[in-house]
């Protein structure tokens, strides 16, 4: 399968991150995208190109414009206020009964309108790190609509966190929503998202809760316990013609592939029930037992094995990369998921 891949993801390398009250080196960084490409060169998945620019019109059907307007000028902004040696974090957020009316003007209270967390620095480079990922996303679509059976989009930043106006969880654009829309746009009546991240998908949620023509199941570690904390809850069903058409899946702390391939096969099943035309896979493989920021267990040959119940979907597929931390072993996990899927 053909793999879209641009070395400008490498202009989003943050410094740092809050996590367990620490400012800690970023876990989602550049090497992770370079393991995964000299895999897929390895195992000679296919040819690589790069990307051809789609300008920000198949952005916009996505996400809001203000959105947009501020992942372009946030790092100038934050740089006249703070400087460049550090990478601009957000520092609070509303609550429920505060005021969400009004966008602030400085950029801190427009870096926390616009996000929902503090692990996702914005750089010098984030814009076109990010467009850049979303163009691969659309390049993909591209190749769908062209005839090809699937192709592989190797996205950094990754993309399903992301809504219709906020960033957040290492995600500024999602590229998975970006793409869905983008076949639809093309002709597909229908698309389906899978998203086997360890985390749920909740960007890619928000932008299709009230959709009937896109259907987004997710597979994800449960929110009680697990980051983004606050969504993907099994009865988060969609809303108005989208009733219906969003499914949770969560699954506990410590699932191996026996209890991961029971919700593999239920999404399936619900996937092939919808009649798609084509479906956009968010590819984590932070679901890896190595993983250090994840709680699941699954092993690097149980990729093959999901990539092989992928195929039995049966849908022209567009995988793109989302989160997986275990940088080692991430070239081989993720690989192995494609070529599950090329073995059907
Ligand atoms: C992005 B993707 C854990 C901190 C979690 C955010 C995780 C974002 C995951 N102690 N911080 O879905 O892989
Ligand atoms: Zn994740």
């Amino acid at each position: 399968m053909i793999v879209i891949h641009s070395e400008e993801h490498r202009l989003q390398a943050g410094r740092s991150e809050l996590n367990d009250g620490q400012l800690v080196p970023c876990y989602e960084k550049p090497a992770r995208a370079d393991i995964v490409r000299a895999r897929i060169e390895a195992v000679g998945l296919g040819p690589i190109v790069e990307p051809t620019r789609h300008g920000l019109a198949p952005l916009e059907r996505v996400h809001d414009a203000g959105y947009l307007g501020f992942l372009q000028t946030a790092w100038d902004e934050w740089v006249e206020e703070h400087g460049a040696d550090i990478d601009a974090l957000p520092l609070n957020w509303v609550a429920p009964g505060m005021s969400r009316r009004r966008v602030p003007r400085s950029i801190d209270g427009r870096l926390g309108f616009y996000s929902f967390d503090a692990g996702t620095p914005i750089t010098a480079g984030t814009w076109r790190a990010a467009t850049a990922a979303a163009d691969s996303a659309l390049t993909g679509t591209d190749r769908l609509r062209a005839g090809d059976r699937s192709a592989f989009a190797l996205c950094r930043p990754p993309g399903h966190h992301a809504g219709h106006a906020f960033y957040g969880g290492y995600c500024f654009l999602n590229n998975a929503a970006v793409a869905a829309q983008s076949l639809r746009d093309g002709g597909a009546a229908r698309v389906a998202v899978l998203d086997v991240d360890y985390h749920h998908g909740n960007g890619t949620q928000e932008i299709f809760w009230e959709r009937g023509d896109v259907l987004f199941v997710s597979i994800h570690a449960d929110p009680l316990d697990e980051f983004p904390y606050f969504c993907g809850h099994a009865d988060e069903t969609g809303a108005g013609a989208g009733e219906g058409a969003n499914l949770n899946l969560t699954l506990p702390w410590g699932t191996d592939w026996t209890g991961y391939s029971q919700a593999l096969a239920a999404a399936a099943a619900r996937i092939r029930g919808f009649g798609a035309d084509a479906l956009v896979l968010s590819l984590g493989a932070d679901t890896y037992g190595g993983d250090p920021i994840s709680r699941f267990r699954l092993l690097s040959e149980d990729f093959l094995r999901m990539g092989s119940a992928i195929a039995g979907i049966g849908l022209p597929t567009l995988f793109v990369l989302e989160g997986g931390y275990a940088v080692d072993d991430l070239g081989v996990n993720v690989a192995n998921v494609l070529t599950g899927f090329e073995q059907g």
